[in-house]
């Protein structure tokens, strides 16, 4: 998909992307404190290293997910911008390990869900199709009238189009809300929903963090748990980042059946945005409590190379996949290179 808002794998920003956004000179006044601590000395670059995707299953390819989003395709009508998503509801089957394969309902073939993503104030306009073989649908959060909430049973075979206004601003998500919702949602028909601010948020090296579980047994409890759709994934290929680059994290947590979860950090505090509902962090800290649905936006940026863990503290779970590894790289030339005081 297009990627109208960030940029590509390893490119600068230049200063005229910068003033396109709005983000250079007096624009960083709003800015977090952490990327103003970041970038007071150097230019405002952001690095991705380049990234090797290996092969995972059909339906799910964390390494592709972590930094990919849906913008949608964008068309005015009657003087309004109008960002279409179209999204279809399948089944597949995932290998959660060597001996473990699972079936699973998926969304435009992958689990979990496109992260779509918008501006504040676009009309939102999603062509669901539903082909999973039972009655789904797509409940939306965020503030939208009721006939637009999702809750109504789209049958196997056949397409529904769900239009509202992007509001507010924030990490949003969206799920099938047929009973028992549980089951549809465990069964991975989710995703998430960034709805961006009217100002843009400072350049970083973004990523999506989508906290899930699989009850494999149907006992209502989990057995296995991921980021991004695969237990373990990214422990075995760790997400490469670049020392000093500020990293902003979407993280979700969607796991059904355990009422709460934590996202801890090693070696690292981060900077908390509740819901992505503020341009301010709120707290700074190394694990936050989310539970089922809550989402947030974790800035941080590692100081020294090497290799550091992200799981739930609940150690369980992330002994049965929730787990993950950052690999920090020293930065490749020193115009990238940010001095501490
Ligand atoms: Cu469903």
């Amino acid at each position: 998909m297009p990627n109208n808002f960030a940029l590509g794998n390893g490119k600068p920003w230049s200063r005229r992307q910068l003033l396109k956004l709005g983000l250079a000179g007096a624009g960083v006044t709003g800015a977090a404190g952490l990327w103003q601590m970041l970038n007071l000395q150097s230019k405002s670059i952001v690095k991705v290293p380049p990234f090797e995707m290996s092969a995972a299953d059909d339906a799910t390819n964390p390494m592709k997910m972590v930094r990919d989003f849906d913008y949608g395709t964008v068309k005015q009508e009657n003087g309004r911008t109008i960002r279409e998503f179209q999204l279809t509801a399948g089944t597949s089957i995932i290998n959660l390990n060597s001996a473990v394969s699972y079936n699973i309902w998926d969304l435009n073939g992958r689990i979990p869900g496109p992260t779509l993503r918008a501006k504040q104030g676009d009309r939102i306009r999603v062509l669901f199709l539903n082909k999973a073989g039972h009655s789904h649908s797509l409940h939306f959060h965020g503030v939208h009238p009721a006939e637009m909430d999702g809750v109504r049973p789209i049958s196997n075979g056949s397409a529904t189009i769900y239009e509202f206004d992007a509001e507010p601003y924030g990490v949003h998500l969206y799920h099938c809300h047929i009973a028992p919702v549980t089951r549809h949602i465990a069964k991975g028909l989710y995703g998430m929903f960034i709805i961006d601010p009217p100002t843009p948020r400072p350049p970083a090296d973004e990523m999506v963090l989508v906290m899930g579980g699989y009850d494999v047994n149907d006992d209502s409890h989990n057995d296995y748990y991921a980021f991004n759709g695969l237990p373990h994934y990214y422990m075995h290929n760790p997400i490469r980042i670049y020392k000093n680059q500020l990293i902003r994290l979407y993280v979700l947590n969607i796991i059904e059946y355990d009422p709460a979860v934590t996202f801890h950090l090693h070696a690292n505090f981060f900077d908390v945005y509740r819901n992505g509902m503020s341009m301010t962090p709120s707290e700074k800290t190394d694990v936050i409590t989310m539970g089922v649905a809550e989402r947030h936006i974790l800035e941080f940026a590692f100081r020294y190379p090497g290799k550091y863990m992200f799981h739930p503290h609940q150690d369980a779970i992330a002994e049965n996949g929730c787990m993950g590894q950052f690999e920090v790289l020293a930065q490749s030339s020193a115009q990238n290179t940010v001095k501490k005081s």
